[in-house]
């Protein structure tokens, strides 16, 4: 009776143990649920090539190459293609989803099969630069290229993949002969959960802005899927930054806040057994997150999310269920501040401290100005929620905080924040201090005009890092400096004929990339959208 005794409280303990080591144990599967039915439909469309292009190598052109029109579409449908060997066709915008053709076989009858080779391409230098032998750091798969061998003609065959891209080279790879035959009905179902923009632009809006706002639309349109992804080419996934950038362009353009509740609800379902929100999950073949993918600055920017889908819908039930989690990442994010009151990484377990792709940029100063907006956005939260007493210490901590930045992260002389043990001056320690409201405006202006007329201070290498950089300027009442920024880095883009935005974009080096390849960036990618969030936040900065 004793033993029986032991072993049932040992098994209760069990339990009670393996739930306590997942902190959300009890409400992952209602979270999840709530996130399937908040999946939105996919609108679809049916959109055909526009014409058959040509390459042109010109030295002008962005990474080297563009497009021009070389034949009507029809040439492609009617001529034998064992003559053409070649095509390459411009859907004549950036479009994701699914591609498929049709043969049709002219003379003769098909004695053998038909290997065909198809590239789509994001860019007109993705399309012409050879992709082997691999050089990126990520997967060679990634890159749109697929070989087919049809042993029926007279059919239409389907792509499997989902594919994201402009452009279709179609090349010959084998034929027989004795027949001739023709590619025809190239067709193009894509997707998107957007819907319709629900905003204008005031009538006087500048031209270049105009086409900064419908590129960002665009990007934005692309990204939105049964999830926000970061881009659709690639990593095709939802990650925490990106998903808070495009939420804050979704409430000014397609207001679907239904997608951005499922996002919040798949992180908070996904979350490690600590409670602390993974960097990014993926849907297929059911929703899970890449383990052990930990970023504090993502983590955090959850909270910022949930915000501000609480302020766009006034879903306070959604931002109930959720505040334990929000929470728990601030709880996380203050390991990592040591007894100075300092963001220190050594603090706590490794993680990443996810900025900006820029080589070599020291995250110390950043990060303590990230950690701080965390604060203030979670504790604007907290208190939105009446749950100010439950977290009473995050303003003294914010305070401590901000008194430490400027102690020991301030340089009187260069009026900048450096960063790290080599005193870094970054672009980004700037905006981050600001941002966290460490700095007063006047000296927030200072910091940013040092920092821009410095030619030795680290920039952003993405708009991710430059959309921070936007939004300090704003925040320290540089308006007319923060139009001309972002309409000279996304209008540059525009002018080097971007039709969606893209991932990592230096002004002065066209062939930057974070994975040591160019063609392997993504053209189209979530975190470029946002000058559609500033464009109609500050109308009176941006559309006059
Ligand atoms: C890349 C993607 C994604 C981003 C992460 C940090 O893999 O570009 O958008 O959020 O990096």
């Amino acid at each position: 009776m004793k033993h029986l005794f032991t072993l049932c409280t040992m098994m209760l303990l069990t339990i009670i143990n393996s739930n306590a080591q997942d902190l959300f144990a009890n409400q992952r599967n209602a979270w999840l649920q709530k996130a399937e039915e908040a999946k939105p439909a996919l609108h679809e469309t049916i959109v055909h090539p526009q014409s058959i292009v040509r390459a042109v190598a010109d030295k002008n052109a962005y990474q080297g190459w563009r497009f021009e029109k070389q034949d009507e579409i029809e040439k492609l449908y009617t001529t034998n293609f064992k003559e053409l060997k070649t095509v390459t066709v411009d859907f004549g915008k950036h479009l994701t989803g699914y591609f498929s053709f049709h043969t049709r076989i002219l003379t003769n009858c098909e004695d053998a099969p038909v290997r065909l080779k198809f590239t789509f391409a994001e860019t007109p230098a993705e399309l012409n630069t050879p992709f082997d032998p691999w050089k990126g750091s990520l997967s060679r798969a990634w890159m749109q290229d697929e070989t087919i061998t049809l042993t029926r003609l007279n059919e239409t065959v389907s792509i499997p993949r989902r594919i994201a891209f402009r452009y279709l080279k179609i090349e010959l790879l084998g034929s027989s002969a004795y027949y001739d035959f023709a590619i025809d009905n190239l067709t193009f179902r894509a997707v998107s959960s957007a819907g319709d923009v629900k905003t204008n632009l005031q009538p006087q809006c500048p031209p270049i802005v105009q086409d900064i706002h419908r590129v960002a639309i665009e990007t934005l349109r692309e990204c939105m899927q049964t999830v926000y992804e970061d881009g659709p080419k690639r990593d095709q996934r939802l990650w925490v930054g990106d998903l808070y950038l495009e939420a804050l362009a979704n409430r000014y353009s397609f207001q679907n806040f239904q997608l951005t509740k499922r996002c919040l609800y798949l992180f908070a379902g996904l979350s490690d057994e600590n409670g602390v929100v993974i960097a990014n999950i993926f849907e297929h073949p059911e929703p899970h997150p890449q383990k052990g993918q930990l970023c504090l600055t993502y983590s955090m920017l959850f909270n910022s999310t949930l915000l501000e889908y609480l302020k766009d819908t006034n879903d306070y039930e959604t931002a109930h269920d959720l505040w334990c989690v929000a929470r728990r990442q601030m709880e996380y994010a203050l390991n990592y501040v040591n007894k100075d009151y300092l963001f220190d990484p050594n603090q706590y377990v490794s993680n990443w401290f996810f900025l900006d792709w820029r080589d070599g940029l020291d995250a110390h100063t950043p990060m303590q100005g990230a950690i701080l907006f965390a604060l203030s956005q979670s504790y604007e939260l907290a208190q939105m929620l009446g749950k100010e007493k439950e977290v009473s210490e995050w303003p003294r901590i914010a305070n401590r905080m901000k008194k430490a930045a400027r102690r020991h992260l301030y340089d009187k002389q260069q009026k900048v924040f450096v960063s790290g043990a080599n005193r870094q001056v970054s672009v980004l320690s700037q905006a981050w201090m600001i941002i966290g409201e460490v700095t007063t405006e006047k000296e927030g202006r200072e910091a940013i005009q040092q920092v821009l007329t410095n030619e030795q201070s680290v920039m952003p290498g993405t708009p991710y890092g430059t959309h921070y950089l936007i939004e300090a300027m704003v925040r320290c009442g540089m308006h007319q400096e923060a139009r001309s920024y972002l309409t000279e880095y996304w209008g540059g883009m525009v002018k080097k004929g971007a039709d969606t935005f893209w991932e990592a974009y230096d002004p002065k080096n066209d062939f930057i990339s974070p994975y040591g390849f160019f063609p392997v960036n993504s053209a189209c990618h979530a975190w470029s959208c946002t000058p559609v969030y500033f464009i109609h936040k500050y109308p009176e900065t941006f559309q006059r």
